[in-house]
């Protein structure tokens, strides 16, 4: 990778309808910097304003969806310089799309990398995705309402076990524990089983989508 390669590549899938962000910094396993969710967001919002797309694809690589924040980044950042920045708030930008998103999760979704997946709508992932909160282990917790989405989704004890003890969750225990929607399967690359839940969402109509989104998410927790 060269400093002008895009941190988020972006791509249409052969009906053109679905839009496809792929995490691109291989190199420091898709870590979540400042930088990529700048990219992030921006394609994310360009695409809700853009009627050619009709629901939206976040992935990673074979090897990692997204190793967490940028921990290097996090290193060189004081809380209270972080907290006056609000430095959280373009993470939250993913879970305030309209339009419906899938995650498409190989190999490793730690920390931020997990709470992104979480932001999605609909999570498809491999049997053998590594899913953790190993945030306790640097001495914070996951920031962006990872454990509050976590809890809802699999249950507070499961959570804790995570959250407090760093247990981590293969694929198909996500899948399992109604963490994910659905898993790949043998000889599908993960890319593939998003995109196809994606256009199959493409088929609906665009408003039922988004209000349906919004009237799940209105239920009492936090997006
Ligand atoms: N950030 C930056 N760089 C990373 C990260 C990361 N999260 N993870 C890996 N890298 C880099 C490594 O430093 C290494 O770089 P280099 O080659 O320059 O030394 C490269 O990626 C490859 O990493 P490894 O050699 O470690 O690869 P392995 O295959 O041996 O291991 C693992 C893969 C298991 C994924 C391992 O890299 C790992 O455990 N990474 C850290 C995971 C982690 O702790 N994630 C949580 C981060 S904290 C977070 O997400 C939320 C913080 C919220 C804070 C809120 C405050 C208010």
């Amino acid at each position: 990778m060269t400093a002008s390669d895009p941190f988020v590549v972006k791509s249409r899938s052969p009906s053109g309808r679905v839009l496809i962000l792929t995490l691109n910094r291989p190199k420091a396993l898709n870590a979540l910097s400042d930088g990529l969710f700048r990219q992030l967001n921006a394609y994310l919002a360009e695409a809700d304003d853009d009627d050619t797309v009709a629901s939206i694809v976040i992935t990673g690589g074979d090897k990692v969806f997204a190793a967490g924040a940028d921990i290097k980044e996090l290193g060189a950042n004081t809380f209270a310089a972080a907290y006056s920045r609000d430095a959280l708030s373009s993470w939250q930008r993913v879970a305030a799309i309209r339009k419906p998103i899938v995650a498409g999760v190989a190999g490793y979704a730690l920390g931020g990398g997990c709470e992104l997946a979480m932001m999605a709508d609909l999570l498809v992932c491999t049997p053998t995705a590594v899913f953790g909160l190993p945030e306790i282990n640097l001495g914070v917790i996951p920031g962006a309402g990872g454990t509050q989405r976590l809890a809802h989704l699999i249950g507070k004890t499961r959570t804790m076990d995570m959250v407090l003890n760093d247990r981590k969750l293969s694929g198909k225990e996500a899948y399992d524990f109604g963490l994910a929607s659905g898993l790949t399967k043998e000889g599908e690359s993960v890319v593939a089983a998003a995109t196809k839940v994606a256009e199959q969402l493409a088929t609906k109509g665009a408003l039922a989508l988004q209000a349906g989104k919004e009237a799940v998410n209105a239920c009492e927790w936090k997006r």
